[in-house]
């Protein structure tokens, strides 16, 4: 391999992204591989003052096509300081979330256009695409029992309701259906179950 492996998470809010990304740490770690860990929006000192802009509660007034750019603005930091830089040494970069949550959220769910946001997206990325990525798909009844479930208060986006949730499900069923990187994974069984599923992909891409 002449560069180290991109692995993305998605999926709605809620669906056990930061779960499915604990086990793959604690078993790459196990094999000692060299992995770096970042998370979308955010990653970078710039990425994490943006990130607080675009979560915020308060700015609910904020335009979509702002929202837009702000996720976008933040992917060119990430990719530029941390993800390239790190698949250049050969490392893994496990990313919480990249440029198909812009696809799925903005682009779908917001109604702003597909075909927009994946130029956006390109340009943002310089053109760099994840080796593979993971859709944890659950239902938005799931997703809202699972996120009642923890200690922390809703985002500006997650506040955004039901409805919302499953356009951005179907957003991302579609750009599941377009491509081969996508893997999509039945994210309703144990955290056990999802990650057996997980490795087995990645050890069959390594
Ligand atoms: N966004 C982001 C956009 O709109 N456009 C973009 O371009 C980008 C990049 C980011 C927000 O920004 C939006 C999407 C988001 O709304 P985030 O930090 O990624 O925010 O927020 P969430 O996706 O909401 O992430 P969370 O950390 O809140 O949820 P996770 O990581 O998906 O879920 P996790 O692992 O914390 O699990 C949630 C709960 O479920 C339990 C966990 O213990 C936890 O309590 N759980 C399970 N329960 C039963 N069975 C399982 N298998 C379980 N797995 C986890």
């Amino acid at each position: 391999m002449d560069r180290g492996l991109f692995i993305t998470f998605e999926g709605i809010d809620g669906c056990g992204k930061s779960t499915q990304i604990g086990l793959l740490t604690d078993w790459l770690e196990k094999r000692k591989a060299d992995f770096v860990l970042v998370r979308e929006p955010g990653g970078t000192p710039v990425g994490e003052k943006i990130r607080t802009i675009l979560l915020d509660k308060e700015n609910d007034g904020m335009s979509t096509v702002a929202e837009l750019l702000l996720f976008e603005a933040a992917r060119a930091q990430i990719v530029s300081e941390r993800i390239r830089p790190a698949l250049c040494e050969g490392r893994y970069v496990i990313c919480d979330r990249f440029f198909d949550s812009t696809y799925a959220y903005q682009g779908v769910a917001r109604n702003l256009g597909t075909d927009l946001v994946n130029g956006l997206n390109r340009m943002a990325a310089g053109g760099l695409e994840p080796d593979l990525t993971f859709f944890l798909d659950i239902s938005v009844d799931e997703s809202f029992k699972r996120r009642r479930s923890r200690a922390i208060e809703d985002d500006r986006i997650e506040l955004l309701g039901r409805d919302f949730q499953n356009k951005v499900r179907g957003g991302y069923l579609e750009a599941a259906k377009a491509s081969q990187r996508i893997k999509t994974v039945d994210a309703s069984g144990t955290p056990e179950e999802i990650f057996n599923i997980i490795k087995g992909y990645i050890t069959e891409r390594e």
